[in-house]
């Protein structure tokens, strides 16, 4: 009825809304900024944000949504730690009439289980490292050793399809070894150290693409103490654009990261407010920017506006 659609629309003015978000933990900088980044929009916004850190756990995550439903939250955002698995728990928030916005990452699920993704084009990332690698090595043969973030995460499936797909047709160069790393500095380090080993102590390897900066900051660290200049030896792509990633770029230890921006709660809460209004409904993809810098850039720019970001 039309009472019941005015009461769930309308925030009481000086009723606060509650959001509930479900993060992923804090396996990368990236992240960790998207974290504070979120909770400074809330503030500015007005809203309060329920913080749940699922420790990279799909079962904590999905706890965090039951008890979010239970709460009766106005909202959830949900940064989903891998694809697959979510009807249920989406289900029973449909059912609660709670709206569900996905940031960051996408899900295998029917698209009316959510109001919006609010995520980059992850496909097109990976497409954008591989012909930035492509152009870098120009015709010459080259031996590709890959990164890969959390198995099942649809921006591991899109980063691998995409890069798969530049490089699709140049039979210079050619993946060898491709592992995930998890996002992180530490497994990034760990797997690229079993690369070099089995390649010769890296002799083999012309470049690293990495699913994020993180992972790509850790193989540096692993290219450097097997002896190894990063950047030159072995080039270096990789995905976020964090502010180590701009140092190490600037003192030619990597050579390009596609920039995605941390604040994919903006527009969820731009969305949410407008729903909020007068019921309108976003698109169900908000789609945010990717961006390459390389050693051609201005990386200390890109650092220090980060920094001031609060990265
Ligand atoms: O690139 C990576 C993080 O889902 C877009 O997850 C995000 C990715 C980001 O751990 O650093």
């Amino acid at each position: 009825t039309l009472l019941v659609t005015a009461a769930t629309l309308l925030p009481v003015s000086g009723y606060a809304q509650t959001v509930g978000f479900s993060q992923i933990g804090s396996e990368s900088g990236w992240r960790a900024a998207e974290t504070a980044v979120t909770k400074e929009d809330a503030k500015q916004e007005g809203i309060t944000l329920k913080f749940a850190d699922a420790q990279q756990k799909q079962e904590n995550q999905i706890k965090a949504l039951r008890g979010f439903i239970a709460q009766g939250v106005d909202a959830i955002f949900l940064a989903p730690v891998v694809a697959t698995g979510w009807d249920e728990v989406l289900g029973e928030a449909k059912d609660a009439d709670i709206p569900v916005i996905l940031l960051d990452r996408k899900v295998d699920a029917p698209d009316d289980l959510y109001m919006t993704a609010v995520t980059s084009d992850t496909v097109h990332e990976g497409k954008v490292a591989g012909e930035w690698l492509k152009d870098a090595v120009d015709g010459k043969p080259c031996n590709i050793v890959e990164l890969q973030g959390t198995t099942g995460a649809s921006v591991t499936i899109d980063r691998k399809k995409g890069f798969a797909d530049a490089i699709d047709g140049a039979s210079n160069l050619k993946i060898i070894r491709s592992q995930t790393g998890d996002f992180t500095r530490a497994q990034g380090k760990i797997v690229m150290e079993s690369f070099l080993k089995a390649e010769d102590g890296g002799k083999d390897i012309c470049a690293l693409y990495a699913h994020n900066d993180d992972m790509a900051l850790g193989a540096i660290q692993a290219i450097k103490e097997a002896g190894l200049k990063p950047g030159k030896d072995i080039k270096i792509v990789s995905i976020d654009s964090v502010p180590d990633m701009h140092l190490a770029i600037a003192h030619g230890e990597s050579n390009a990261t596609v920039e995605l921006t941390p604040d994919m709660a903006g527009p969820a809460f731009k969305a949410l407010k407008a729903y909020w209004k007068d019921g309108t409904m976003p698109p169900k993809w908000i789609q945010t920017k990717s961006t390459l810098y390389t050693q051609d850039s201005d990386n200390m720019a890109a650092y220090d506006r980060k920094k001031d970001l609060g990265y």
